[in-house]
Order: C-alpha cells, then structure tokens, then sequence
C-alpha cells in the first residue's frame, strides 16, 4: 500500500517512523510518503490560508495550494497505483471505525490532506471528488487544532491490518472492536499476587472452557458499562450463537 500525507507540519509526523508503522515502511509492505502543503505554494510568504468569505473567525485553507498539491500527489504515474483514494480528517467528516479501517485495507492508495485553521476550501474536496473516492472523517467527538493527530490514528490503524505487519494475526482476532462487537476482557501477567492484588482465579485453572466463558462474561460486562450503545447494536442471536459456542 502506498500512502501520502499532505500537511504544514510534517515534522509532526515523524512518529510515523516508528515501531510497526516504521517497519512495514522499511520492509517494504509500506510506501509512505510525507508532504509540505507549503511546497506548493508560489509567493514569497508560502501563504496556506486566507479569510473566510461569508466573514467569521479565523481563516480557511486556500483551494488553489491544495488543488495543486493534490493533483500532483494523487496523479497516477509510473509504478503508481492507479486510483488514489483521499481522506480528510475534519471533525465534521463521519466516525473513523474499525470498520471504515477494515475496508480502507483493500486500497492501493491512499492520500491524507491534513487541514489547520478553520478547515480547506470545500471546493477541494469537489474538484478531487470528480476524479477520486474521497471521506472526510472524524476520529472521534471533541476538535483538534488539525487532522495531523488523526492521520497518525488513520495510518496506525489501517496499516496494522496489512498483511504481514503484524507479526501474530491471531492478535487481531480478539481484540476490542473486533467481529463480536463487543470490549476486551481485562488480562493479566505474572506475577499472580502484586501489591496485594490476585489475579482471578480462573485464569490459574488451566481449565480452557472456564476461561474462555469467563472472559467472554467480563467483555459482556465491561461492554454493557462502559458502552452500552455497542451492546445496543449487537444482533441478539448472534450473541446467543456465540455464547453457546462456549
Ligand atoms: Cl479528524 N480533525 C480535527 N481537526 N479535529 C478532530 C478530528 C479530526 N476528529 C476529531 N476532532
């Protein structure tokens, strides 16, 4: 997969660099790319941002640069994947979900516009939006300053999912958010006594099908208390079926 991240700071996406994300890249499952907004800029003071029309505060990313920086960044060249998909991270875009990651896995391209300010131009997400997919999304309900944190969320989350990156499939399994719907049981390590506190006591049993019920009554549990709206969505006889699985 190759991805492109636009932004006017990509020294904060250096992190990228890093732990699996920075593997997958150097091993070469990964090709990623990051962008300065400003290298598209023409005028003296590399100007990104300009007032908004219909007045208010703050300022608005200018189409012209990130036109520009787009239709180069998405053009599809030599040993480039053809059709690039682009993603906005923006507060107002729709929920970024396991799901939506799931499927951006089956993407050869993708491009990440990082906006600041009080957001880009509309018109660019249209102008791409005539050539290439594009989603504007959000990573969850409060603001940031701009989509750079959420692109290092989108990365991590969408690249971890690749093939080969991460190095026990099963762990993608069991995981919150996973296929059930439902959290993550609570897990322990040694030692089984720390400050006073046990580990239950099942999970010394060595008994397989007391644990597996076990953690599947603690992730109902958690799941129920802590988000009763993924518990609301589940399909009731697919619960059942899994619960007698057990
Ligand atoms: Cl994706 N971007 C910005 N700027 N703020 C956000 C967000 C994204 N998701 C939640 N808040």
């Amino acid at each position: 997969m190759r991805i492109d991240v636009v932004s006017i700071f990509p020294a904060y996406l250096s992190s990228l660099g890093l732990s699996l994300v920075g593997r997958a890249a150097r091993t070469g499952l990964l090709d990623l790319r990051v962008h300065d907004l400003r290298d598209w800029t023409d005028d003296r003071h590399r100007t990104v941002d300009d007032t908004p029309f219909g007045g208010g505060a703050g300022m608005v990313m200018r189409p012209d640069v990130w036109g520009a920086a787009l239709d180069d960044v998405m053009r599809p060249g030599p040993g480039l994947p053809v059709d690039a998909h682009l993603l906005v991270p923006t507060p107002s875009g729709q929920p970024f979900t396991q799901r939506l990651a799931e499927r951006l896995t089956d993407e050869s391209h993708l491009v990440i516009a990082c906006g600041r300010y009080e957001g880009i131009d509309a018109r660019v997400a249209q102008h791409v939006g005539a050539q290439h997919p594009v989603t504007e999304l959000s990573i969850g309900d409060y603001v940031l300053n701009g989509g750079e944190a959420a692109a290092l969320v989108v990365v991590e989350a969408v690249v971890r999912l690749l093939p080969g990156v991460v190095g026990n499939p099963q762990s993608l399994v069991e995981e919150s958010h996973g296929a059930a719907g439902l959290l993550e049981y609570p897990v322990y390590t040694k030692p089984p006594v720390w400050e006073g506190l046990e580990v239950p006591e099942v999970l010394l049993s060595g008994h397989h099908g007391r644990v597996a019920r076990w953690r599947r009554d603690q992730a109902l549990e958690r799941t129920a208390r802590r988000r009763p709206d993924l518990l609301a969505a589940l399909d009731v006889a697919a619960l059942d079926r899994a619960d007698r699985a057990l």
